[in-house]
Parts: structure tokens; sequence; C-alpha cells
């Protein structure tokens, strides 16, 4: 036996469709960190605030957890490739678990809107990429019409394998806190990782591993919020574009999420974004993508608007690393360029002299 505990594979296996013709699959997925928040949390006045990391998935988010068991289902049932559409992490994360077991991945994205790395980390894996001129949206139609070829397995979130791995999440953070937390504050797209908690909590509340279930806060970009309109969204725009989708995929399922946890799902500008993005990596050490942000920049936003949150205990999603989209970090100027390569210059650069 190797020490895997930890993978969700075989830690939840009771928990997850996996019989004894699943193959284990597993890059190292689960068992991210649940980090205390030093300055934010304090500030709201929250009785405790946690980051779940989620970036410290394998491929550096957390779709890993769905794909693992998406790979391993398409495995069983005999697929020879894996499709998606995908705004960036999700082509990621299917590309490494294809390369690891021998099959195509295909993947459809939005011309000139995947950030850099997730480009990079599908191009190394030497997934078949094709960027269209579109939307994520329409990406997604099209890859559901060509999922119609056998042997090939869509990966998306309409894949119910994914709804059932992600859900793993919720019962890690159930698990590390001892009970449910009051609220679950998480950036919102095609909506399948809302669907996944809401999900993970009720069964885990069923089985009496929680006495309680969270508020769940789901956060869109103001440019990209259906499900806050109440309808799709033609040309959605948002800096972060990890969540620029125009018409979720599991739009009931956040609804029911929303609704059945007297939660909320509320837009948030991409200035907004910005400012929680550069508060996260300047006083708190984390360091994610844009899109991530929108977890803590809603929490921000409805304390703000009064939302009383003394006493609670609250936990923001941290779906993807700052790492992914490098371009967006440089967009703070902080290098000292130029500077001459002797000590007198450095320590004038610096202000210390
Ligand atoms: C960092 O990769 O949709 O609401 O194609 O990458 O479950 O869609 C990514 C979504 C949040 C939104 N944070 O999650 C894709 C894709 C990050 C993301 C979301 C995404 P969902």
């Amino acid at each position: 036996m190797t020490p895997t505990a930890r993978f969700i594979m075989e830690r939840y296996a009771s928990l997850l469709p996996v019989t004894e013709h699943t193959p284990l699959v597993t890059l190292g997925e689960g068992g991210t960190p649940l980090v205390r928040s030093r300055s934010i949390g304090p500030e709201l006045g929250l009785e405790a605030l946690y980051f779940k990391l989620e970036y410290a998935n394998p491929t550096g988010s957390f779709k890993d957890r769905g794909m693992v068991m998406a790979v391993a289902k398409a495995v069983e049932e005999g697929a020879t490739s894996l499709l998606c559409a995908s705004t960036g992490n999700t082509s990621a994360s299917a590309a490494a678990y294809a390369a690891r077991h021998g099959l195509r991945a295909y993947v459809v994205v939005p011309s000139g809107r995947i950030a850099s790395g997730k480009l990079a980390q599908a191009v190394a894996h030497g997934a078949e990429i094709v960027a269209i001129d579109g939307s994520f949206d329409d990406a997604l139609r099209i890859a559901k019409q060509l999922a119609e070829r056998p042997g090939v397995a869509l990966v998306n979130s309409v894949n119910p394998y994914r709804i059932e791995g992600q859900k793993t999440a919720a019962f890690e953070v159930v698990d590390d806190l001892g009970d449910a937390p009051d609220l679950l504050c998480i950036p919102v797209g095609n909506a399948g990782n809302i669907t996944a908690y809401w999900r993970g909590f009720v069964e885990y509340q069923r089985l009496e591993r929680a006495s309680k279930r969270p508020s769940m806060w789901g956060f869109q970009a103001a440019g990209a919020a259906p499900l806050v309109l109440g309808h799709p969204v033609e040309k959605p725009e948002t800096i972060a574009t990890a969540i620029r989708i125009g018409n979720p995929a599991s739009w009931e399922g956040a609804i029911t999420a929303r609704d059945d946890s007297n939660g909320v799902i509320e837009a948030v500008t991409d200035d907004e974004i910005l400012e929680a993005y550069r508060r996260l990596a300047a006083t708190e050490g984390v360091f994610c993508e844009p899109a991530s942000a929108a977890s803590v920049a809603g929490l921000l936003k409805r304390a703000r608007a009064g939302a009383s949150l003394a006493g609670l205990t609250a936990v923001c999603v941290i779906t993807g690393h700052g790492l992914k989209d490098p371009d967006t970090a440089m967009t703070i100027e902080a290098v000292r360029h130029n500077v001459p390569a002797d000590l007198a210059a450095v320590e004038e650069s610096l202000g210390w002299r």
C-alpha cells in the first residue's frame, strides 16, 4: 500500500461512485490546506475566517478533484479520449490526467481569453487545443456535440462524476473544522463547484458527520453574472477569465444551493475582485488567480453593506493559483529596472542611502 489516504478516491471511496472495476487514479489531489486568515477575518469581526486553498491541488486548481473521478470512470468505461470546453483550468487538469493515463485530450477554448499559465499546462501535457472565435458558452455547445463520437468522454461538469469528485472539498472542510462552517463563500462561473459543495454538505449532514449546513454565498463577476440577473448573458466580460461564462451549465444546482441554504448569489465588479486579489497576496500571503478572489471580494462587499458577521465561522474557497495568470499579477508595477550591478546602486534604488 502506498500512503495515499489523503487522496480523494481512497479517502472518500465509500461516498463516491467507486466500484471494484474503478481504477484508482491520482496525481495527489485533495487534502488541501484550510488556512486561517490573519488580517481580513479579524477585521470583519468573524469568529474565524479560513481559506480553503484549492490551488494546492496538482494542476493548481480545484478542478482536479472532479477530474480524477471523471477520468477514473472514463477509463473504467473504455474511453480513449477526454474532451472539454474550458476557460483554462478544466483543460489544464484534463490534459494532465489524460497524459498520465495514455488518453488523448481535446480542448476547445475561447481564443485569447485563457490565462497564459493554464494554456502552458495544456500545451505541456500534449493536449490537442482548438481556440475558437467565440465564448466559453460557444465552446461548451460545440464540445457537447463533439462528444457524441464513440470513445470520447466529455469531462466538463455536465459529466456527473465531476460534481461527485468535487463534493469531497466540502467533506474536507467539515473534517478539518469538526463541523460545517456558518458561511461558505465561493466564486461562481459554470456553477459546478457551488453545486458540488452543497451536495457534499447535505450528504455529510445526512450522515451525521456535520450538525448543520452553511449558508452558501456565491459570487459572479459583474460583467458575467447570469445567475444574479436571472437570464443568460450574451457577451460576458471580466478580468477574471476563469468565470467569464454567460450561461452556466449547473444553473439549477446553483439556485438550489442558494435557496436551500438561505444563501445569496451576488455580483462583484472587476475593481472589487482586483482589490481582494491584491489584498490576499499582500496581507495574507495567499496568491490566487482573479476568479478565486471573487469569493473574498464578495465577503468584503457584503460586510461593507452591513451583513452581520460577528461570531460566525466562514470559509472562502480559493479555487486557483495566482501563477496561472502572471499577466494580471504583473500589472502591479513593482520591479525597479535597470539598476547597475553594484551595492551602492542597489541600496540607492531601495532608498537605503
Ligand atoms: C479558478 O476551467 O469553468 O462555477 O473551464 O477556474 O464550477 O465553473 C473554470 C471555473 C472558479 C468557477 N475559479 O467554478 C473552466 C472553468 C476558478 C475557475 C471557477 C473556475 P464553476
